[in-house]
């Protein structure tokens, strides 16, 4: 009796410990072990009487467990937190004027991609919003074979030769005697590895910049940092840079909402991007280059084979050829996100390489990380990896080899095997040829040695809000790092990329007239300011892919819900409901499902916001601290608020001041009103009044 009342329709019986056994409906949905014997029992270890020793004999267990034990493998050494997604590359025009490469010919076929977006710093565990660089990698399986193009977010890099990578990396992972800081640069050996390397000077500035604290993934740049080539069909190579632009414009956080996003979502990033895809928001990218000769190389006044410069948009435009939309999720973060193995050196006929010696170096070092990762040599084997072109060679065997290899030949040239697979010299790749001879040596060129010039570009190019907080993120960094030596020495760096910005740091650190004197090798040149290096001169008016939240409680006014939902979608946004409790709050209108509960939804999560509640509402909150910093932090985060009158009261408790930011919602013309100040992102005028490190 007891026993028919413990099964259900789904077999399922309860086991004599309460436990959930769920037994196959029908014999193709036996649970098996890896060698395909059926499973009796998955909740009871063999044991020897019932409160007895386990046996070893439980080979089950065993299987089991030792799988379970090899789970996990070797996290990248850098870049190990990423977040991925599938979807397709479309040319704009044919490319044969720059390009052989058959992807970039025919505008109606869709190229198959994988993209990987990373930090670099933390583990795979850490969380998504440190200051740091972003990795932005793509796989596009081409018909001639796959071609990785391995970026970042940033256009250029910290060091210009690949040796001093090891060291680089090592300065700023967690120190190894203490395990800590984790996934961050703020401590003493980045900085003192990096003012010891002035070669790093532009990249510090753009780390130092909102670059490195992205809004989402779908809204950061992507670039290939080192100059490529593009070869035509008549072996004519042309340079070029690769640039990914997000349709929907760049954007990023502000460093006390990035501290705090951590703490209450370190998935923010890799939630934010499954989300926008799961709900067919696809997230898209221009693909565009410059494409230049070695006459225009030559009269940039720097060397193209440094990747610690770039070329401005003003003296070298971008040509838009193509687009990336991601469109699938993945099916499993491990098989695919993972396990995904990129390499520079994954290139396919009509893009070459050039001599930068830090790509040279990556050449090397990819496919070497890949063997420790992945386990071996077969790597191309796992199904995110290989092409979807034909792949045929006469590489055997090694670790954990997929392919059954058939017939007595795996050799080349053979004659026992005559339709076995036979090089290609018009489609296969062919390098460019070139004339490379020199000195052998260990010495770096003299074209390589300005190493502040783009800094100070850099630098002149922001606008006024972004030059504070590159000010801002100096002195919280340097004000970190604990030797005051290394604290001098970057500060002398700063004095040679520009006074002020020396000055201004110096300032924070409350070190004034303490820095160092550096005297660089070739002293900074002026270069004209490029506005396309600024995020906030660049920034479109839209609210689309953006998140607008709004606070509601019992009593709130559900027709002004309903009209700022679909403002919101007219302006491609998404609407989030929060309310005090996950079930949601009862409106004049009605009930009121919620997105999220208070607790949970902090207003960091959102890119404006609106305070909706009734003013019985607003009494009960008053007292909620939660509520009271959900305005404080919107507000101190630069954000538009919408705000009703019968919220005044959380307003006076949360000490706003009005400024053009703050929009009464007394209409449904205030809602346009609102929508639109939201449109203009942050409202940077009110930040001097809130925080002035300098002071
Ligand atoms: Fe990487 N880099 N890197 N890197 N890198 C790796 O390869 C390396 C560099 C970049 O989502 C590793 O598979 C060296 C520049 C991205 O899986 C490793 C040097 C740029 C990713 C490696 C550089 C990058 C990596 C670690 C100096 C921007 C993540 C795991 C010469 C253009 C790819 C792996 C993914 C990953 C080595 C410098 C971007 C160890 C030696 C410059 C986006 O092979």
């Amino acid at each position: 009796m007891a026993k028919t009342r413990a099964r259900t329709k789904d077999n399922t019986k309860l086991g004599k410990g309460g436990e959930t056994h769920q037994t196959a409906s029908s014999p193709d949905r036996n649970l098996t072990t890896n060698q395909g014997v059926t499973i009796a029992d998955n909740q009871n270890s063999l044991r020897a009487g019932t409160r007895g020793p386990t046996l070893l004999e439980d080979v089950i267990l065993r299987e089991k467990i030792t799988h379970f034990d090899h789970e996990r493998i070797p996290e990248r050494i850098v870049h190990a937190r990423g977040s991925g997604a599938h979807g397709y590359f479309q040319v704009l025009e044919p490319l044969g004027d720059l390009t052989k490469a058959a992807f970039l010919q025919d505008p109606k076929k869709r190229t198959p991609v994988f993209a990987r977006f990373s930090t670099v710093v933390g583990g795979a565990g850490s969380g998504d919003l440190p200051r740091d660089v972003r990795g932005f990698a793509v796989k596009f399986y081409t018909e001639e074979g796959n071609f990785d193009l391995i970026g970042n977010n940033i256009p250029v890099f910290f060091i210009q030769d690949a040796i001093k990578f090891p060291d680089l990396i090592h300065s700023v992972k967690m120190e190894p005697d203490r395990g800590f800081p984790q996934a961050g640069s703020a401590h003493d050996t980045f900085w003192d590895f990096a003012t010891l390397m002035p070669e790093s000077m532009h990249m510090l500035m753009w780390v130092m910049s909102d670059r490195a604290i992205p809004r989402s993934l779908r809204m950061m740049e992507g670039f290939g940092i080192h100059t490529f080539r593009f070869v035509d069909a008549r072996d004519r190579s042309t340079f070029v840079k690769f640039h990914w632009r997000p349709t929907i414009g760049s954007a990023s956080v502000v460093w006390d909402e990035a501290v705090k996003i951590n703490g209450a979502d370190p998935d923010f990033h890799r939630r934010d991007l499954w989300e926008a895809i799961a709900r067919g928001e696809f997230p898209e990218w221009e693909f565009a280059v410059q494409a230049f000769d070695q006459k225009t190389a030559d009269r940039l006044g720097f060397d193209v084979l440094d990747a610690t410069k770039l070329i401005p948009e003003e003296i070298v435009p971008l040509r838009v050829i193509g687009k990336m939309v991601l469109n699938r999720n993945p099916d499993n973060f491990f098989a695919e996100t993972e396990q995904v193995a990129f390499h520079p050196g994954h290139v396919v006929p009509g893009i070459d390489f050039t001599d930068d010696p830090l790509l040279q170096g990556r050449l090397f070092s990819y496919l070497d990380t890949q063997l420790s990762r992945l386990g071996g040599p077969n790597f191309h084997e796992l199904p995110i990896n290989a092409p979807k072109c034909p792949m045929r060679n006469f590489q055997r065997d090694g670790m954990m080899r997929m392919e059954v290899a058939k017939g007595r030949v795996s050799y080349e040239p053979n004659t026992l095997a005559p339709d076995s697979p036979r090089e290609n010299p018009q489609q296969g790749f062919r390098t460019l040829p070139t004339t490379d001879s020199g000195l052998k040596a260990r010495e770096r060129s003299e074209s390589f040695s300005d190493h502040y010039s783009h800094a100070r570009l850099f630098w002149r190019s922001m606008s006024e809000p972004e030059q504070r907080h590159i000010v801002s993120a100096f002195g919280f960094e340097l004000g970190k790092v604990e030797a005051v030596a290394i604290r001098r020495r970057m500060l002398g760096h700063l004095h040679v990329i520009e006074p002020e910005l020396g000055a201004r740091v110096e300032k924070v650190l409350g070190m004034e007239g303490q820095a160092e004197t550096i005297r660089p090798v070739r002293p900074p040149v002026d270069m004209k300011p490029s506005r396309s290096l600024s995020l906030v001169h660049k920034a479109p008016a839209t609210l689309a892919g953006r998140r607008i939240g709004a606070l509601v409680s019992d009593g709130t006014d559900t027709a002004l819900i309903a009209s700022l939902r679909s403002a919101a979608k007219r302006a491609g946004a998404r609407l989030d409901v929060i309310a005090p409790k996950a079930a949601g709050a009862e409106g004049n209108g009605g009930h009121i499902d919620a997105d999220h509960a208070l607790a949970g939804a902090p207003s960091i999560f959102f890119d404006a916001v609106v305070v909706a509640v009734s003013k019985a509402g607003a009494e009960r909150l008053v007292h909620e601290a939660a509520a009271i910093d959900w305005i404080r932090d919107a507000y101190g985060h630069l954000k538009v608020i919408g705000r009703v009158s019968g919220a005044a009261a959380l307003f006076d408790r949360a000490g706003v001041d009005d400024d053009e930011g703050l929009v009464d919602l007394a209409s449904a013309k205030a809602v346009t009103a609102f929508i639109e100040a939201a449109k203009r992102g942050r409202v940077w005028d009110r930040e001097p009044r809130l925080r002035n490190p300098e002071a």
